[in-house]
């Protein structure tokens, strides 16, 4: 007989979000994914300065702050009919590819990890390595029980395995504290750079900042080549089961991203529906409002009959697109990716639980190896900012077709006499996290179901959180 497991929160994520399953023999049945939480940041906007928003928006989200910058100032940017210099364009790249680099390293360490390791079994460490020693004690005196523990799963829990996963847990949160000092040069703070506006960069770039951010890049780089890398690989041999676990529609979306100086980018855009590759056209993008709490005219409904989550349901032409790495690596059908995931005997680009999570490593490396290059297309004597006449009362309409870690991201702004009137923004964990619409589940429901559950009790199953885990759920994102 079919059983319903409910997970409310689902933990190690961020933002608020609701798993729903339906259970037969074993096996999921159905899915409902619901973001239990409204932000309103595109009311919020409204009868602002338009330049506000690239800070405002920036608070959406603890995790992704500068992307939402950076997305909005490409939209003030057609607003305000102006084009940053060169190097405004590199200091851009500069800070959204480290960023999105850290955010990878936070998913896989600090937020995926524990779903594969049984961590606590670092508490048992008596060698001789003081990090290894601090850590165990740390584990054994915290009585917290936050870093794994779980009574019953398919757990790592050999301890030389677990010795060395847990130690790059915690290398993983500095490595990403050094970055983010690196992007508070560049950026001016960090979280939520203030450097940014249209037409560029406001910060002073001096030979001493550039030093400063090779440095964290070449730490964050040597981590990623020797660490995250050989990790991911590690948990996908031990878990290959997990490359059939969580598949998706296989349809997909990316926008173009980190151009190099010559014009020629790391990611191109496409849309990819039925295995076939198409040029992505914004205007085929819809956002429907069926199982979503808001009326017809997008006003927020708490009370709409049939509605289940605050996210809202994008589609394209109808279909829901999944975004992300995979996502990235599909549309520009990347050798290097099709040939890593050949390993697994994986044959193309396919979206499952694992291949999500080995995307993001080999993303790292691919940034790490871009920003090198780029960093070296910046000019000292050169500037990073054209002005702009902000007082000017601007009136007109604006698209940033940006990326973020979580997959392709657009915010548009319509300005009237100086002041927002329209703001909206369609966010990569909407695109996953949306609900049903039209028949059709939404990716991360359609991922859900059919995954085969053993593990774990009222208090959710391991496999199912590891399959919603993969897709690195930003709710906070999602709900905006
Ligand atoms: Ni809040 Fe974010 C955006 C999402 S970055 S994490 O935009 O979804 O991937």
């Amino acid at each position: 007989m079919a059983r319903i497991l409910s997970v409310d929160p689902v933990s190690r994520i961020e933002g608020h979000l609701k798993i729903e399953t339906e259970i037969d023999s074993g096996v999921v049945t159905r899915a409902r994914v619901a973001g239990n939480m409204y932000r309103g940041f595109e009311r919020m906007l409204l009868g602002r300065h338009p330049v506000d928003s690239a800070r405002i928006a920036q608070r959406i989200c603890g995790v992704c702050h500068e992307v939402h910058g950076v997305s909005s100032v490409m939209a003030l940017e057609e607003i305000y009919k102006v084009t940053p210099p060169e190097n405004g364009l590199v200091l851009r790249d500069m800070i959204l590819g480290l960023h999105i680099v850290t955010d990878h390293l936070l998913h896989f360490y600090n937020l995926c990890l524990p779903d594969y390791a049984d961590l606590s079994v670092a508490a048992t460490y008596s060698g001789s390595d003081t990090r290894l020693k601090e850590i165990a004690g740390w584990i054994r005196n915290s009585g917290t029980g936050f870093i794994g523990g779980a009574a019953e799963g398919d757990y790592i829990k050999d301890k030389d395995a677990v010795y060395r996963l847990t130690l790059h847990y915690f290398e993983a949160l500095k490595i990403r504290s050094e970055a983010a000092s690196g992007l508070a040069l560049l950026g001016g703070k960090v979280p939520f750079i203030h450097a940014l506006l249209p037409g560029g960069i406001t910060t002073e770039i001096t030979a001493d900042t550039l030093m400063k951010y090779y440095h964290v890049l070449e730490k964050t780089a040597d981590f990623v080549n020797n660490s995250f890398l050989p990790d991911a690989l590690e948990i996908a041999r031990r878990y290959p089961q997990y490359f059939k676990i969580g598949e998706t529609y296989n349809a997909f979306y990316a926008h173009s991203s980190f151009k190099n100086a010559k014009g020629a980018s790391l990611f191109n855009a496409g849309v990819i529906i039925n295995g076939e590759r198409k040029n992505f056209d914004y205007s085929k993008v819809k956002e429907l409002l069926n199982a979503s709490f808001y009326d017809n005219s997008g006003k927020p409904d708490e009370n709409k009959k049939g509605a289940y989550s605050w996210i809202k349901a994008p589609r394209y032409e109808g279909f829901p697109l999944e975004v992300g790495p995979v996502a990235r690596f599909a549309v520009n059908n990347d050798a290097g990716f099709k040939s890593l995931l050949g390993r697994f005997g994986s044959s193309g680009v396919t979206s499952s639980t694992m291949s999500r999570i080995l995307a993001r490593a080999y993303e790292s490396v691919r940034l790490c190896n871009y920003l090198f290059e780029r960093s070296e297309d910046f000019r000292l004597d050169e500037p990073t900012i054209r002005p702009v006449d902000l007082q000017a009362p601007i009136t007109g309409q604006g698209v940033g077709f940006s990326v973020a870690a979580r997959g392709a991201l657009v915010h548009h702004i319509t300005a009237d006499k100086g002041k927002v009137t329209d703001y909206k923004m369609i966010v990569p964990s909407t695109w996953n996290f949306g609900p049903a619409a039209d028949g059709r589940a939404g990716v991360v429901e359609k991922a859900i179901t059919g995954t085969p559950v053993r593990f774990g009790g009222e208090g959710g199953s391991v496999e199912v959180g590891r399959v919603v885990r993969s897709f690195d759920p930003c709710t906070a994102c999602s709900v905006h």
